[in-house]
């Protein structure tokens, strides 16, 4: 049920990484003894709720030094709330994920795409099922913002798991398209310039609809290497840096789009640049085939 505790079982705890300045942490453990990824986040302060905030909080002095004075203010517990995600079962990559680790750039040819990485993650890569649940509507069906229904144009757009959707300052969507056979930015060819571009176009459109926020508030990309190998474009408030999005991995949309038009092939064969974790085995492939 919704009100359940799964937490309460929450069993030997071990911290995968953590923020002071995010305010976020990243936890291992086990519940009911299946490993499981919890992710507490303090979530940022609204202004809508300051009123509420300043009448009917405590207010508890703890220093004051002449003109400066330092409070322990008690907020009401719904403006206090964590923001949590748990994944559970969760697998070992789930926890490598949030694991803090050393990055290693990599730089891979098209040669090394169909060589290394394609036969890779074919092997082992994230399930999808989240995904198809999405485009199935066997889930999150009440968060969706827009959907062309087309199965080759088409796509859902709906708040990222990342976003609880209470302030636009960290607003976070993504788009995940119908077409099921995209796996990467690598399998992008001029074919998919409509695609790209629908969703590009209808995107920001109901972005602005729901949210007012116009294009040029926006920063709009793709991820390589993705973590889930299904064709999805992230929308973000620009200027809010989301976690996870390094600039090695980000991949402007409006790039993409006019890369694929000035060269059909432009993905297949370009060398790309992405950093992998010590840990992650396509790291270690890139080794065994002399390429790092
Ligand atoms: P990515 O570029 O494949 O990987 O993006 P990243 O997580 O390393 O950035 C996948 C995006 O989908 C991320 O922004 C996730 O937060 C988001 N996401 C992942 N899951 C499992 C879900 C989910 O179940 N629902 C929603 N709405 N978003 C998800």
């Amino acid at each position: 049920s919704e009100s359940e505790n799964i937490l309460a079982g929450f069993k030997t705890p071990n911290v995968l990484s953590d923020s002071a300045r995010e305010k976020i942490i990243f936890i291992h453990g086990k519940i009911a003894d299946q490993d499981a990824v919890v992710i507490l986040e303090k979530t940022p302060i609204r202004e809508d709720t300051l009123p509420e905030l300043f009448s009917c909080s405590s207010l508890r002095l703890e220093t004051r030094n002449d003109i400066y004075g330092s409070y322990r203010l008690q907020a009401p517990p719904h403006l206090n709330e964590i923001k949590t995600t748990v994944i559970y079962p969760a697998t070992e990559k789930h926890v490598k994920k949030y694991q803090r680790q050393e990055n290693f750039l990599v730089e891979e040819t098209g040669e090394d795409y169909e060589s290394i990485t394609l036969p890779y993650i074919q092997q082992q890569s994230l399930s999808l099922q989240w995904v198809y649940n999405i485009l199935d509507k066997k889930a999150e069906a009440d968060r969706v913002v827009y959907e062309d229904p087309d199965p080759k144009l088409g796509f859902v757009l709906l708040p990222d798991l990342k976003w609880n959707q209470k302030q636009v300052d960290d607003l976070y969507l993504i788009a995940v398209a119908h077409q099921r056979d995209v796996r990467s930015l690598r399998d992008l060819t001029s074919e998919h310039l409509p695609l790209l571009q629908n969703i590009f176009q209808k995107g920001k459109e109901a972005i602005l609809q729901r949210y007012n926020l116009p294009s040029s508030k926006l920063r709009v990309y793709l991820h390589y290497q993705p973590s889930y190998y299904h064709l999805h474009v992230h929308f973000t408030k620009l200027g809010y840096e989301a976690p996870g999005c390094g600039v090695e991995r980000a991949h402007l949309l409006s790039d993409v789009i006019q890369n694929l038009q000035a060269n059909p092939q432009f993905y297949k064969t370009r060398t790309m640049y992405f950093p992998l974790r010590a840990d992650d085995g396509l790291l270690d492939r890139f080794r065994e085939a002399g390429r790092m």
